[in-house]
Formats: C-alpha cells, sequence, structure tokens
C-alpha cells in the first residue's frame, strides 16, 4: 500500500464544498474510518474524502465536478457489501459518495400499491412505511435495519422473501439515476406496463454502481398479511427438508414466504454466540428448516395447513421434531435463529463465504458434495451451509478447522471457493446468487461469463461510463 495519499485538487474540494455544503463533504480521517472498510473487514481502503449529498441535484452537481477532473467515485449506500462493493481501493485516489442524507420517502400511494423511496432510506425504514400504510414492502434480510434502497437495487437483493416475491429487481418499477457525466436520467415511472424501447431501469439493478448512482426508486407494494405462521423444524436429513418444501409449495405456493436451511453446527454456533437465541425443541438435529406462511385473506386457514403438512411430513420420518411460534414474539425469536448466523459464524472464527445458487432439486447434492470435497480439502473443516432453500441459493459457508490459525485458514480461501465452485458448475448452478461480484469475485467473471457474455457487459460500461469513473475494480474483472 502507497504510504502517501495522492493529491487532491484543492480547487476541487472547494467546488465540491461550494456544492454541497459543510456536512457534505468529509475530509477528517476519524470521520473517513466508518467507510473505508466492508462488513466482512476484507477490505482496508482509503479515500480522501467522502461526499454526502442531500439531494439529487446536488449530486449530479458534485458528480459532473469529479468526471471534468477525472475523479473515480465509489457509491456506498449501508455498506453491508459481502463482496467488498461498496469500500474504495486502496490507491487512495477513490472518493466515496454516501447516498445516506438522501433518505426521503417521496410518496406512497396504497391505491397504486407504490412508494418512491430515496436511495438513502434504510430498508427497514421502507418497510415500515409501507406497514403504516396498511401495506407490504416485502423485501427482508439480515442486514435490513442497515442496508439502503439504493444497495439492495445495485446489488439486486434477494434475500428471505425471493420464494414468493422475487428479487429487488422485480419489485422496481421506475428509477431516478445520475449518470457518470453528472446528467440526470429521470425514470420514476409507475407503470405496470411500459414497452419503450431498451427497459434502462433494469440496466442499474445489479450493476454495483458501475454505471451511475441510483438517487430514488419506484417501488412496487402488496397487500399486508393478516395471517401469518411460522414453523421451526429438525428435519432428517437435505432431502427431507427439499420434501417439505414441496410438500408446502404443493398445497399453496401464494403462502410460502421464505423457506430456509440451516445445518445443525450453524444452529449451534446461534446458540452458543448469540444472546436470547435458544432451540426451540427438545433434542439437537444436524438439519433445521424455517418455514414462514403468509396470507392477506384473513381466513387463509394456514394454521391448519402448516399443521397439517408437518403431521404428513412427520409420519414420513422427513420432520424429525418441529415448533410453531404462538405469538408474534416468537416468530421473531424463531427467525432470530437463522437471521443471527451471518454474525454467529463471524464470531466462531475465520469463515470463507460462498453465496451459491443451482437448481433448486440439486440443493442437496449441492450441499452433500460440496461439504464432502471441502472435508478432503482441509481436514478439520466446518461446513455451514445455510439459507434460501426455496431459491435454489445456499451460502455454502465453511468454518475454519478448530485450533487453526485463521490467518492459514484464510490464504486457502481461493482453494475453497474453487472447490465448491466446482461443485456448483457440475449442477449446473452459479457462483454469486444475491451479493453480487465487487471486489471479491472479480477474478471468477472470466471463467464464468468469459467470451461474449463479458464483452458485451464490457462494451455497455464503455458505453454508458466512457472513463471508467463509476466504481472502478468492482464486477468487470
Ligand atoms: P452497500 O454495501 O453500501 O453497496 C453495495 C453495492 O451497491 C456497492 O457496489 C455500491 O457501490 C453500490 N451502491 C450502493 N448504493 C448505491 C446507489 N445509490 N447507486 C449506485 N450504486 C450503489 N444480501 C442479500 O442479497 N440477501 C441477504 O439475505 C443478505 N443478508 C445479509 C445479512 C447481513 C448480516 C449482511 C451484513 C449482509 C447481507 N446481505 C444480503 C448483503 C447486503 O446487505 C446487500 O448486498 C445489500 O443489498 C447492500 O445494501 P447497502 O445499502 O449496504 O449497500
Ligand atoms: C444471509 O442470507 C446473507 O443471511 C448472508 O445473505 C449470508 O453470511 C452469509 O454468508
Ligand atoms: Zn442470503
Amino acid at each position: 500500500m502507497p504510504d502517501t495519499q495522492p493529491a487532491f485538487p484543492p480547487a476541487l474540494l472547494d467546488a465540491l464544498r461550494a456544492t454541497l455544503g459543510p456536512r457534505g463533504v468529509l475530509t477528517d480521517p476519524t470521520d473517513l474510518v466508518p467507510y473505508l472498510s466492508d462488513w466482512r473487514a476484507l477490505y482496508q481502503g482509503r479515500t480522501p474524502c467522502v461526499l454526502r449529498p442531500a439531494d439529487t441535484a446536488a449530486l449530479a452537481e458534485a458528480v459532473r465536478l469529479c468526471a471534468a477532473a477525472g475523479v473515480p467515485l465509489v457509491p456506498q449506500g449501508g455498506n453491508t457489501s459481502m463482496v467488498g462493493g461498496a469500500t474504495p481501493d486502496e490507491g487512495g485516489g477513490q472518493v466515496v459518495v454516501s447516498l445516506a442524507r438522501m433518505n426521503r420517502i417521496r410518496d406512497l400511494d396504497p391505491l397504486d400499491m407504490t412508494m418512491t423511496a430515496e436511495a438513502g432510506v434504510v430498508l427497514k425504514a421502507a418497510q415500515d412505511a409501507a406497514a403504516e400504510a396498511g401495506c407490504l414492502f416485502p423485501l427482508s434480510l439480515g442486514a435490513e435495519g442497515t442496508a439502503t434502497i439504493g444497495g439492495v437495487l445495485s446489488t439486486n437483493a434477494g434475500g428471505n422473501t425471493t420464494v414468493r416475491y422475487g428479487n429487488a429487481r422485480e419489485l422496481m418499477l421506475g428509477l431516478e439515476v445520475v449518470l457518470p457525466d453528472g446528467q440526470v436520467w429521470k425514470g420514476l415511472r409507475r407503470l405496470r406496463k411500459d414497452n419503450t424501447g431498451y427497459a434502462l431501469r433494469h440496466l442499474f439493478v445489479g450493476a454495483e454502481g458501475t454505471l451511475g448512482f441510483i438517487t430514488a426508486a419506484v417501488l412496487r407494494l402488496f397487500p399486508r398479511p393478516r395471517e401469518t405462521e411460522v414453523a421451526f423444524c429438525a428435519v432428517a436429513d437435505e432431502d427431507a427438508a427439499l420434501s417439505l418444501f414441496r410438500r408446502f409449495r404443493d398445497r399453496d405456493e401464494g403462502a410460502v414466504r421464505a423457506f430456509e436451511y440451516m445445518s445443525g453446527l450453524g444452529v449451534d454456533f446461534a446458540v452458543r454466540h448469540i444472546e436470547g437465541v435458544a432451540l426451540p425443541l427438545g433434542a439437537l438435529a444436524d438439519h433445521y428448516v424455517l418455514v414462514d406462511l403468509a396470507s392477506s385473506r384473513p381466513d387463509a386457514g394456514l394454521r391448519a395447513l402448516i399443521e397439517a403438512v408437518l403431521e404428513e411430513a412427520l409420519e414420513a420420518g422427513e420432520v424429525l421434531d418441529a415448533a410453531v411460534a404462538e405469538s408474534e414474539a416468537q416468530r421473531a425469536s424463531l427467525w432470530r435463529i437463522r437471521e443471527e448466523h451471518p454474525e454467529a459464524q463471524k464470531r466462531e472464527g475465520a469463515s470463507v463465504k460462498n453465496d451459491v445458487s443451482v437448481p433448486v432439486s440439486r440443493v442437496p447434492e449441492l450441499i452433500r458434495r460440496a461439504s464432502a470435497a471441502c472435508r478432503d480439502l482441509i481436514p478439520g473443516i466446518r461446513p455451514v451451509p445455510f439459507g434460501h432453500m426455496g431459491d435454489g441459493n445456499i451460502h455454502m459457508n465453511l468454518e475454519q478447522p478448530e485450533g487453526m490459525d485463521p490467518a492459514a485458514f484464510l490464504a486457502r480461501s481461493h482453494d475453497i471457493m474453487e472447490t465448491v465452485n466446482t461443485v456448483v458448475r457440475e449442477l449446473g448452478g452459479s457462483f454469486s446468487a444475491e451479493h453480487g461480484i465487487g471486489r471479491l469475485k472479480t477474478d471468477m467473471m472470466e471463467d464464468w461469463r468469459g467470451g461474449a457474455e463479458l464483452a458485451l457487459m464490457r462494451r455497455i460500461k464503455a458505453a454508458v461510463d466512457p472513463h471508467g469513473l463509476m466504481n472502478p475494480g468492482k464486477i468487470l474483472p
């Protein structure tokens, strides 16, 4: 890492201060600290300043000034990226732009079932605003108290409810974007039907800030659930977990809001490391499932449904034991076992994450084969697969062997990811299901998406951002 910071033009800094106001430009090294490292602490970057625009016009002018000076920009929302997508590199020349102050809900219409939210609105705040209006904004993930609307759209986040409502992309109708030269594209349409040429809005979703800044979005709302049932189940094995998913889906596909798989070890980590997390069942198991059913119909009969399906699965030997929540507080505590998995794994020691997907039918094989291959690679390694089984998206994570030096384990990250990815490839899957590429996985792009696909991505990047100033070093190798 270079020890001197590249000079930042003083005249540009003055112009940025004049445009963004005193709260809009941070330069004090202490103030910069939270913006420089990622949630997993994989990267430690540097930046001359952090820009914090309060509205679209100010951001557009700041982008125009930086573009004229050839200064690269790194958009940042809640900085919860799992792949180092929102942090600057070590060179010290990339300017972080935080959207956190752009956090207004501009409009909410319960008849159109839409909400127009600015990029810096925290996901939980968007959910709460929808709930206050008697609606549901269904996107839900463990980082929802910090992740922002701009971030979830820029990563096309998935999370727990994709099985029912789709990824962030499916929840978006229109966008407002500041382009890399500072122009503003006003595409905040709230139309269900709008076939007017290339669907530009979809270009920016999942672009991880490499094509421009999402500044606001029209989001889809849904009727609020009037009945909800959550069960935490011990299941016989991975196949039994999948079979249980099928039983629920076959009975009432629309009712399955989430279907999450957890390993015995992952649940053990959550119980041991997170205060207040407890196993709701009498005995330990090697495999667990959390199922969440919801319906906007007040007479949906979800309690009868969940009991009938669990009964059948118990008789078939697939479910070994189950706890059905009796109250909102119990539902929340069952969900906590699942949602605390990332934090619990962090506290247990060093781990390597593999956010992979395969066709839903292949999930059991993925878990078994990838776990076995990793055990062959590093004896004592501890597989902790968990996640969104109903989407075919498993976090095929590996915890270091007990007693191993964490640095020595992390030095094997590449081998571990390759080992998992070899299985994923054979099963027709993807090496990145919902977290994106960021900086962590750029070196996998050539192998997985090379040829015409990567060449087309590069041409799109060159057309939209010809000087390569938007989030350099992310997505494209
Ligand atoms: P950031 O981390 O700040 O940025 C993410 C990317 O988007 C970066 O490339 C950044 O440059 C870009 N970006 C941010 N804002 C903008 C903008 N306004 N315009 C253009 N580009 C922008 N992800 C899932 O998909 N599913 C999960 O279940 C899930 N669970 C998580 C649980 C935990 C505990 C944690 C820490 C993370 C989890 N994530 C999950 C990953 C992460 O929360 C998501 O990727 C989320 O979408 C990132 O939002 P953010 O606001 O923090 O974005
Ligand atoms: C989740 O589903 C997140 O909890 C994080 O996507 C997954 O920690 C992980 O690997
Ligand atoms: Zn996930």
